[in-house]
């Protein structure tokens, strides 16, 4: 390499330099300091005293992955976690078995009135039916007593009525059915009569003969007058208490007055005509 002339001279002039300073007398030392400092790259000197202590490094680079350790022993058993979340709802169950009658309620609130029926007919109805029924029950009686026997004549039918009844009421019930209380005009009849009484084992009937109008002057319940038969038992008509008006037979076929509140059993006689 080609060294410039220049640097060349500069080198000699410094070895020229240190040439004299080895001559230079001592007592100038801090001039020589200086010079000795400038003179350090080529010739070495001391070892210093120990720097100050330098900064904190960077962090240095991650190790590398150490291998994998031993299982160490089982830790203790950790707290109990919290409630987890509901779970889904599971399918629906079989049907169970039916559970016993719980108590009675309260009753109820009334209910709304009802709406007013239209019954007049219906009530109406059910009026003359009870009327038929009554009516039929009637009749039923007297057949009855027409099955249990009636005695008749020529002209007459006679039915003994086994039912107890004052002596209007008895009237009343022949005249319902068509004929009258039985009037003995004549022997045969009244004979007829006892012994219709008799087989009956009753003891005494109403028949249709009282003073109801007239005291003392007897009449037959078809008002017709009384005529010389008569039956009158030994004694009567006594007109007792002042009260007897009516009339019953007794199953000897004997007449006797007796008062016509009385109850007892009676006998009818009809007209074939009018039957
Ligand atoms: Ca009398
Ligand atoms: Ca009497």
């Amino acid at each position: 390499a080609r060294v410039p002339q220049a640097l060349v001279m500069k080198r000699g002039l410094a070895l020229i330099g240190l040439a004299f300073l080895w001559l230079l007398p001592v007592g100038h030392p801090q001039q020589m300091a200086e010079d000795a400092c400038s003179l350090h790259i080529l010739v070495p000197g001391l070892k210093g005293d120990a720097g100050e202590k330098g900064d904190k490094g960077a962090p240095g680079r991650p190790g590398r992955v150490g291998p994998t350790g031993e299982k160490g022993d089982m830790g203790d058993k950790g707290q109990k976690g919290s409630v987890g979340r509901h779970g889904k709802i599971g399918p629906i169950g079989s049907k169970g078995e039916k559970g016993d009658s719980g108590d009675m309620g309260p009753p109820g609130p009334n209910g709304e009135p009802g709406i007013p029926c239209e019954c007049s007919q219906l009530r109406k109805a059910i009026g003359e039916m009870d009327n038929q029924v009554t009516q039929l029950t009637t009749e039923l009686k007297f057949i009855k007593n027409a099955v249990a026997g009636v005695r008749e004549t020529d002209s007459k039918i006679y039915l003994l009525v086994k039912e107890e009844k004052r002596y209007v009421d008895a009237q009343l019930s022949c005249q319902g059915r068509g004929g009258t209380l039985g009037m003995p005009k004549d022997e045969a009849a009244n004979g007829l009569m006892a012994a219709y009484i008799a087989q009956a084992g009753l003891a005494r009937v109403f028949i249709g003969i009282n003073d109801l109008e007239r005291e003392g002057t007897f009449v037959y319940s078809d008002r017709s007058p009384m005529q010389t038969f008569n039956k009158w038992r030994s004694g009567e008509p006594n007109n007792a208490y002042d009260e007897e008006d009516c009339v019953e037979m007794v199953a000897s076929g004997g007449w006797n007055d007796v008062a016509c509140h009385v109850t007892m059993h009676f006998l009818c006689e009809f007209d074939k005509e009018h039957v």
